[in-house]
């Protein structure tokens, strides 16, 4: 059994968005995922960026190819277009959607084994091509669908289930969609929502081939002791380098209203800042999201700063891009999750 359907029926107090959804319009069939599948999470991670994003969901068209990570589409904003395709041949079928109608937004969603080991060409060539889409690998480092054998992402010596050291060296996504042209990459966790939906938000946005590699541990057949794919291990290894935020491009305040008046207004908004700081209410959480990185600026990224907090910031930044494959039993590396890298378009 793969569909269920959910029943339509919604509380009556269910915010709506300026789209006029409540956030239960962008849900899909009941998942058949196993439970705790790190797929479902980020499915709700999705659902919950159009929501916010006041996405029309007639307007999105999701894609995918065959394994457990092709299944989601089913369970997230179920009211838009969608197509299953061969195994590992969803780019294709994406950049030929793209070329018929431009105006829907493209959502592609693989797996591990469908993107890095069959489709590992298609793979490469939609990223060159600059397809206008958000591609999404949930990264499990196994075949779940077809019981758990290793993919070309998991890790050179980590543990099958069966006890078996994978001796591959393992395929880093990210660098690949990097090299290939992607103008918006980024890895994050499935279990990491707060840095998630920003992310997805963010890659939603923009405009060109957007990529995220999302580890999502897959929980029959590579949630053990000695996978670098399971809760544990990613918990205990994440580095999140940044807490993100998306800020949507909005149009140009502009006031009539004399300067003295203006100035009044200002201070007032601060006042409620500082109001809501005490409160611990919206923003009030200090340096939630101090860290973030937003570099959307069709001129280029800003310069860094050179003094105080901004600064460091800056520096964490900078750092080269993880490359978490390769790591053994006895030597294995954080993995490393956020934004890393965003071009600015010509
Ligand atoms: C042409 C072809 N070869 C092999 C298969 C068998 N097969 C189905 S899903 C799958 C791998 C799925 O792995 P992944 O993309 O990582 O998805 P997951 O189930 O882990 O989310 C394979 C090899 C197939 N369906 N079609
Ligand atoms: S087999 Fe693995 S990937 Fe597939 S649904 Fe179950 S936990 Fe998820
Ligand atoms: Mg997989």
């Amino acid at each position: 059994m793969t569909y269920i359907t959910k029943p339509k029926l919604h509380h009556p107090s269910l915010v709506k968005n300026k789209a006029g959804y409540t956030r239960r319009d962008y849900e899909g069939a009941v998942s058949t995922l196993c439970a705790g599948c790190g797929h479902d999470s980020i499915s709700a991670a999705i659902i919950q960026a159009c929501y916010e994003l006041d996405i029309l969901p007639h307007q999105v068209a999701k894609l995918s190819g065959i394994g457990c990570s092709s299944k989601a589409p089913t369970y997230f904003v179920g009211a838009s277009h969608g197509f299953n395709t061969v195994h590992g041949r969803m780019p294709s079928v994406m950049t030929g959607a793209n070329l018929a109608n431009r105006d829907l937004i493209y959502m592609g969603v693989s797996g591990d084994g469908d993107s890095a080991s069959i489709g590992l060409g298609q793979f490469a060539h939609i990223m060159r091509r600059g397809v206008n889409m958000t591609y999404i690998v949930m990264n499990n480092g196994v075949y779940g669908l077809t019981k758990g054998q290793f993919s070309a992402t998991a890790d050179k010596g980590s543990i099958s289930k069966k006890g078996v050291a994978n001796s591959d060296e393992s395929i880093d996504l990210v660098s690949l969609a990097i090299l290939m042209g992607a103008t918006f990459v980024g890895r994050s966790f499935s279990g990491d929502k707060h840095q998630l939906v920003p992310l997805i938000k963010a890659a939603m946005s923009h405009k060109g081939a957007a990529f995220l590699d999302v580890i999502s541990p897959c929980v029959a057949f590579n949630n053990h002791a000695g996978s670098t794919k399971s809760y544990d291990y990613v918990r205990e290894h994440n580095e999140a380098l940044n807490r993100i935020d998306f800020i949507e491009g909005r149009e140009e305040i502009t006031t009539q209203a004399a300067p003295a008046q203006a100035r009044r207004r200002v201070r007032s908004r601060r006042q409620d800042r500082r109001h809501e700081a005490r409160s611990g209410g919206p923003g009030g959480r200090r340096g939630r999201y101090r860290s973030s990185l937003r570099r959307s600026d069709p001129e280029g990224p800003a310069p860094p700063p050179q003094h105080g907090r901004g600064a460091a910031q800056h520096a964490q930044h900078a750092r080269p891009l993880p490359r978490p494959g390769g790591a053994r039993q006895d030597q294995r590396q954080p993995a490393l999750t956020s934004l890393c890298w965003e071009r600015a378009q010509q």
